[in-house]
């Protein structure tokens, strides 16, 4: 029999997705069962061309369930991932709670696979979207050339914020659109948008950038460059990693990107580097931009893969490469990585 797959946060940004790729992925699920708060509880979503109801979350929710995909936020993982887990299902958590945990693995399909069946606590984390839409194309990167260094600036969609972030930009861009003056003297964007205080981002985004992602900690990073830097270490397996990421929001909905700098152990040229690229399963090579060819979101959302283009030969920097990617976030960023993950299990307990 096929195994009974839970989804916890199923009314959220990232379940909705969810919902979908299920409905479209290959179907080795039995019961699909869709665990949201008290608040959710009772409301029917369609997977698989069928309505099913939303239950609350509660320990016996998840009785009978083999695998349950969460995403919630970190501190509803942090309370619920060991419960579902110490009553039988093998959690993938989609939370920052468990993910630089040493007995927690950190998948990527195309990277570590392998390491889905080291759980000791029951529990495979997936990782931060923005990490996430590069590693597919830095892995096999890596596995050619041995990746050294990493400097990156992320080009942040507002979807990775949840349901509020589209919302708000939208709302934004509505109280700008038609004035064909915003935008050139100081200030005037943020007087013309609804009150900040109602807003996820600490500045305007219309019109504009915002380097601020995730919440500030020490020494003036901020939490999504941490997890960048840690989340890669911990997926491509290089402790020593050196990396520096500066992580900043654009009035994008949905598909992060980023401007990558790698540097190797050995030489590479652009070259070769298509080629590792092109051969990537995962990984669409976007790259003639004397036709304009390149990655941009509005292109590429609602996708699956890791888009690379732009990719040159660092011109003062040796066995480097620069490149620029773009992947969903809600999908091979979020929803499709957790997916594939559980599909992983599901392949696992049938066999
Ligand atoms: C963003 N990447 O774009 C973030 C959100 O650790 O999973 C995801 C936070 C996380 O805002």
């Amino acid at each position: 029999t096929k195994p009974t797959l839970a989804v916890v946060g199923a009314t959220g940004a990232v379940g909705t997705v969810m919902l979908d790729i299920l409905s479209s992925r290959p179907d080795v699920w039995g019961e699909i069962r869709l665990i949201a708060s008290a608040r959710s509880a009772g409301k029917k979503l369609v997977v698989r061309g069928r309505e099913v109801e939303v239950v609350a979350l509660s320990p016996e929710a998840f009785d009978g369930v083999r695998v349950a995909m969460f995403d919630v936020p970190d501190e509803v993982s942090a309370e619920w991932a060991p419960i579902a887990a110490s009553r039988g299902a093998v959690v993938v958590d989609n939370s920052g709670a468990f993910r630089m945990d040493p007995e927690v693995p950190l998948v990527v399909p195309e990277c570590n696979p392998e390491q889905v069946r080291q759980r000791p606590k029951g529990i495979i984390a997936n990782p931060n979207c923005t990490t996430l839409s590069m590693m597919a194309a830095l892995g096999a990167l890596h596995r050619a050339y041995g990746l050294r260094e990493l400097v990156v600036a992320s080009y942040q969609a507002v979807s990775g914020m949840g349901v509020s972030g589209p919302a708000r930009l939208y709302d934004e861009i509505a109280a700008v659109a038609g004035n064909r003056t915003i935008g050139t003297v100081a200030g005037d964007v943020r007087k013309a948008v609804p009150d900040l205080v109602d807003s996820p981002f600490p500045a305007p985004l219309a019109f504009n950038v915002v380097p601020a992602a995730g919440s500030l900690k020490e020494d003036g990073w901020f939490s999504e460059e941490l997890k960048v830097r840690n989340e890669s270490r911990k997926i491509l397996g290089i402790p020593g990693l050196k990396v520096s990421a500066t992580c900043v929001r654009v009035p994008v909905i949905t598909t992060h990107s980023l401007a990558v700098h790698a540097t190797f152990a050995e030489p590479v040229t652009v070259a070769s580097a298509r080629a590792v690229l092109e051969e990537a399963p995962t990984v669409v090579v976007l790259d003639d931009p004397a036709n304009g060819i390149f990655p941009t979101p509005a292109d590429v959302v609602g996708t699956d893969p890791t888009y690379v283009g732009r990719i040159r030969q660092a011109l003062d920097f040796p066995n480097t490469l620069d490149m620029f990617v773009c992947g969903d976030n809600l999908r091979k960023g979020a929803a499709l990585n957790t997916a594939e993950i559980a599909e992983l299990l599901a392949a696992e307990f049938s066999a």
